[in-house]
């Protein structure tokens, strides 16, 4: 007899965004039978996001259930990148990894294996279990920079640590500052919360180059030139100490050298900021008054407006403004970056921290393209790169100065096997592929971020296909490879449970029943009232970068402009920023058919005064280049930005641009001071319009 429709059961699941993306959404997951997923909402447990969550997840079945998703394991059997692949067992797919791994370290040293991740999934063990191997094995560390490597040190620098004010404050506050952040794209809670201190009276002020979704919400939109920022902050200060809105109470109970900072912003004007942003006096002074005309004045950091040359001192000079007016002390005053430092659970055994030995090179992720194509001093000296497994990351499309990545990933004598979830560009030039499961399929931790709770996750549907979780995957690795540790013998749950409850917390089924762990400290904390996390109690306007990173000669230690920055020329008169897109997260989400539609396709934003100068049309094709290459793209007509800035947004398929090649072919992979990073946002361009050929 055939099944009715009635005996399909259908159940509320609950479970965790694994994206990353500051607001660590709790969901509710739509059971069907057991075995399929049906709608994805936000789940009202987690008060930050209550309920909300951005379009891209709610259609998460599409992503899940897409047809170009990886099932099997796979041999490539055509030339790199040729997308030519024969389906294999998982026995023979780790075998061959194996082999190659033993290979490589039997001729080149361990040293020339190199494991490498990022942000696919935030989860604790799926993100960072792949160290275990490394670890166990000796091979070449990773310096995770691509993301936080500018942006960190600057907040360290002044605050001395990560904690910061609950965005939920922001109902309370007068003023709020969203700075360097898309926030209606990136984080969107950051906008709900904005927008319910808007409805009580408070001011927004945007502070981005271009004219972005956040910044069409705003009362005051600042639209300065890309890598600008510490002069805009140097000179708010200025006026700030000027126009006695200085707290000398506050500075002097909490901060280090309030009358250097002081006396170094005296040149500091308005003025001298202005032939730097390219803002007017006006916008600036009246933004100092707006600002320091009260103390409830909250303000957002982002990492768009670290990620220059200069980004660690913009970040550091930025967040010295609460620390002039005292916000901090009052509620709804303040400042946030990230609070994910708050969770604190211990990875020692995730990552088998025991086995990592002392001496082994770590190469910096920014910089792949320079270490896959030989490049002795990004190698340390040491050994070339003859292997790497890749999870979690697609390199090819996300990593600056992509033709030498590629060039990279074309080394017939480089072994790489890749774990996805989909055929990337990064995956077709792999060796080997391995499908992966996706967040619905495995248990994991997730810090928070942009938020203060802590919550566990439960695998809800079986595995698709063949795939398996990259603890499995290290899992089976680590034995072929003769590893020794308990940690490859465990399941994903056995090691979440122990990693929380040797950190001191409740017990991963408790977490998971309590729908998260709130992490959040008292306000005097969160406001730093019982001081500054640096040594003396104080926030530093004078930073210490040496104590940072090896690229700290030469960096200012009083808020300045750094002037470090790829600068226009007569040869390259623009500035590129390549900002993300609402639709995408990184290159996530890019395969799918909704989110391609919603944006279109990879556009040039460039000012309309430009396009008319240059006689291009909205819509029609414009070449943007510099000396690594040129893409050719449509152009769209703005206002609202510099005329020298130029906005691509969003991290395509290569396929998706005309000539195949997509936009980090122009950013530059040197690294960011004082401790690497990359500068995506801070690259001199030329424009021409289409030849036409
Ligand atoms: N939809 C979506 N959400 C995402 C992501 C995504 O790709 N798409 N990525 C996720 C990840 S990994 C991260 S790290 C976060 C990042 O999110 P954000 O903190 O928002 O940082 P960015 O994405 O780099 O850039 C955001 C904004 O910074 C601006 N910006 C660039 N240069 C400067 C500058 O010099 N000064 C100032 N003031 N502003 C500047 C850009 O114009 C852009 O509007 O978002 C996460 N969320
Ligand atoms: N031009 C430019 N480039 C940028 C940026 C920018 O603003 N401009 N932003 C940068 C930033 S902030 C970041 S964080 C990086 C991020 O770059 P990536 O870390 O590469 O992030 P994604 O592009 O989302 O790619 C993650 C991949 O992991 C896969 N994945 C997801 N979950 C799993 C899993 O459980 N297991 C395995 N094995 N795979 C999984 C996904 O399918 C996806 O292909 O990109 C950087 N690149
Ligand atoms: S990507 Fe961000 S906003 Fe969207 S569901 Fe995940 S955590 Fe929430
Ligand atoms: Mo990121």
């Amino acid at each position: 007899m055939e099944k009715e429709p009635d005996h399909m059961t259908q159940e509320t699941v609950y479970s965790v965004c694994p994206h990353d993306c500051p607001s660590v959404c709790a969901l509710e997951v739509e059971r069907i039978d057991g075995h399929r997923i049906g709608k994805v909402k936000g789940s009202k447990d987690l008060p930050y996001t209550d309920g909300v969550i951005c379009g891209k997840v709610a259609r998460y079945q599409e992503r899940m259930y897409h047809p170009e998703r990886l099932l099997h394991p796979l041999r490539r059997v055509g030339p790199k990148g040729s997308g030519q692949f024969e389906q294999i067992s998982w026995d023979e797919a780790l075998d061959t990894v194996a082999e190659a791994f033993s290979r490589a370290e039997q001729q080149y040293g361990a040293e020339s294996v190199w494991p490498y991740y990022y942000a696919g999934t935030m989860g604790l063990l799926m993100r960072k279990g792949i160290n275990r191997l490394r670890h166990a094995k000796g091979y070449s560390n990773m310096a995770g920079t691509i993301c936080v490597g500018l942006s960190n040190p600057g907040w360290q620098a002044g605050a001395g640590g990560f904690n910061g004010v609950d965005a939920r404050e922001m109902a309370k506050s007068e003023v709020i500052v969203i700075w360097g952040t898309n926030v209606v794209s990136t984080q969107v809670h950051v906008m709900s919360h904005a927008l319910a201190g808007m409805r009580n009276g408070a001011k927004l002020v945007v502070v981005d180059p271009y004219h972005n979704k956040t910044a069409q919400r705003a009362d005051v939109h600042l639209a300065l030139r890309p890598g600008t920022d510490g002069a805009l902050a140097c000179a708010v200060m200025h006026v700030l100490f000027r126009e006695g809105y200085a707290d000398w109470d506050y500075l002097k109970r909490y901060t280090d050298e309030p009358e250097a900072l002081e006396q170094h912003l005296r040149d500091k004007t308005p003025a001298w900021a202005a032939s730097i942003t390219g803002l007017t006096v006006e916008e600036i002074e009246a933004f100092a008054h707006l600002y320091g005309g009260t103390k409830k004045s909250y303000l957002r950091l982002g990492y768009g407006f670290s990620r220059s040359r200069n980004g660690a001192v913009n970040m550091h000079a930025v967040s010295c403004l609460p620390a002039v007016t005292g916000a901090w002390a009052v509620e709804g005053g303040g400042a946030l970056f990230s609070v994910s430092a708050l969770a604190k659970v211990d990875t020692q055994l995730i990552e088998a921290k025991e086995l990592k030995q002392s001496g082994i090179r770590t190469l910096d992720m920014s910089r792949i393209g320079d270490i896959l194509t030989g490049d002795s001093e990004a190698l340390c000296g040491g050994a070339p790169v003859m292997a790497m497994l890749i999870q979690n990351t697609n390199p090819m499309v996300v990593a600056p100065e992509s033709a030498k990545v590629r060039a990279g990933f074309n080394r017939e004598d480089l072994f790489v096997c890749v774990h996805e979830q989909f055929m990337t560009e990064t995956a077709r030039m792999a060796d080997i592929v391995l499908p992966a499961t996706m967040f619905l399929e495995h248990d994991d931790i997730y810090n928070p971020d942009g938020h203060a709770v802590l919550q566990v996750a439960r695998q809800v549907v079986p595995a698709a296909g063949e795939c398996r979780s990259n603890h499995e995957v290290i899992s089976a690795l680590g034995q072929r490879l003769g590893v020794k540790h308990r940690s490859f013998e465990m399941s994903a749950w056995d090691i979440l449970d122990e990693s929380l409850k040797t950190s001191g917390y409740p017990s991963a089924q408790e977490i998971y029943d309590q729908r998260g762990l709130d992490v959040s400290t008292p306000f005097a904390e969160s406001h730093f009232l019982n001081g500054f996390p640096h040594a003396d109690g104080r926030f530093h306007f004078r930073a210490d970068w040496a104590s940072m990173g090896a690229r700290a000669p030469g960096m200012p230690d009083l808020p300045d402009h750094w002037a470090v920055t790829d600068e226009t020329s007569e040869q390259q008169p623009f500035r590129l920023v390549t900002a993300p897109a609402q639709n995408f997260l990184n290159s996530s989400f890019n395969e799918i058919a909704s989110s391609r539609q919603k944006e279109q396709q990879p556009k040039a934003r460039v000012h309309v005064d430009v396009l008319n100068r240059m006689g291009v049309a909205d819509g029609e094709r414009i070449r943007i280049g510099n000396a690594k290459g040129s893409i050719l793209l449509v152009a769209e007509a703005a206002t609202g930005q510099h005329t020298d800035t130029v906005i691509v947004e969003g991290l395509w398929p290569d396929e998706a641009f005309i000539e195949g090649q997509g936009i980090n072919l122009l950013t530059s992979a040197q690294p960011g001071y004082p401790a690497g990073g990359a500068a995506f946002h801070d690259t001199s361009i030329w424009l021409k319009p289409d030849s036409g050929h």
